[in-house]
């Protein structure tokens, strides 16, 4: 077992142990010892150590810990609540990093511990006993458009998977493990609205347009359905933009748009758009605005151009989303 070990450290590339041999042992061959890790996400504790042994010797000790990443050059070793043997998917490209499974790793190694017993709530690290910190974490960070998790506390070691609401795509990596410090990993997952062109639905390079073609809303009934579906009221602040929505506007009919009036000083206007914005580009059909009844304060947009209407009209509308 002793060679088994030395054997263990050539592999890993320690420069002062003898490899001499080390090739007719199969069962190390299957360790993946250069060049990958699991995702972030899995994590439960992270620390400073120029030791790869000590890294996994903590693993080996915590119960919850089923693979290590070492990173070399960063001195840091990662702890895991999930291994590639388990789900071969998580394993991925990452230089510099060494991805040991608990399983592989001869657990005899580490002989200082083997004989020894600790008490409760310590545990064994190289022949002396530390305390173990019982810490746990609050609820899970929450990420937009996902939907939401259950409240903490949850313990060290806990893995929570995110799942997009609907209309939403899931991106990078869905999931957070409460470590060591009581913190969550970094959640870098995110939802996406899913913007698939069809009858409704255009899809730009960095936009999509929803066009609310089957029922009449009034302005406050638009933002409600823009909402719903993740979206807002368009602005439509670039002749671009306009020329890219007009053609799917149906003939004769209005939708509505994000844009609203401020009277300054009477009677002319100023256009904002709800977010604060300055209208600037301003298409409007022939002979509008004409602020008939002085009650058009909203905007309603047609394939031949924009006209002021009042916020209690039903009209047809339109959503937008930026990405
Ligand atoms: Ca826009
Ligand atoms: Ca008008």
């Amino acid at each position: 077992m002793r060679t088994l070990t030395v054997c263990t450290l050539a592999l890993l590339g320690l420069p002062h142990l003898s490899s001499g041999g080390c090739t007719d042992i199969p069962n190390l061959n299957t360790i993946r010892h250069t060049g990958s890790s699991l995702g972030t996400g899995h994590t439960f504790k992270v620390f400073s150590t120029p030791s790869f042994l000590v890294c996994m010797e903590w693993c080996h000790r915590l119960s919850m810990c089923r693979s290590a990443d070492f990173k070399r050059e960063r001195s840091e070793c990662r702890l895991n609540v999930k291994s590639s043997i388990q789900d071969p998917s998580l394993l991925r490209t990452t230089i510099g990093s060494i991805h040991v499974d608990k399983e592989k790793f001869p657990e005899l190694v580490f002989d200082a511990c083997r004989t020894h017993s600790c008490e409760n709530k310590t545990m064994c690290v190289s022949g002396g006993c530390i305390p173990v910190l019982e810490k746990t974490c609050g609820s899970p960070p929450t990420v937009e458009n996902a939907e939401p998790s259950r409240s903490g506390p949850f313990p060290v070691g806990h893995t929570h998977n995110y799942k997009c609401a609907v209309d939403y795509v899931p991106f990078y990596e869905p999931y957070t493990t409460c470590q060591y410090d009581g913190q969550w990993t970094a959640v870098v997952f995110e939802c996406i609205h899913q913007c698939i062109a069809s009858g409704n639905t255009i899809v730009g390079s960095s936009w999509c347009y929803f066009f609310g073609n089957d029922f009449k809303v009034t302005y406050n009934g638009a933002k409600s359905q823009c909402a719903a579906r993740g979206m807002v009221v368009p602005i439509i602040d670039t002749q671009q933009e306009w020329n890219a929505v007009v053609p799917h506007l149906v003939d004769f009919r209005g939708y509505w748009i994000g844009a609203y009036a401020v009277y300054s000083p009477w009677p002319h206007r100023t256009w904002y758009w709800y977010n604060g914005q300055r209208v600037s580009y301003q298409p409007w059909k022939p002979g509008q605005p004409d602020n008939l009844l002085l009650q058009q304060m909203n905007v309603q947009a047609g394939n031949r151009g924009w006209d002021d209407e009042k916020n209690w009209a039903n009209r047809y509308f339109m959503c937008e989303i930026n990405f």
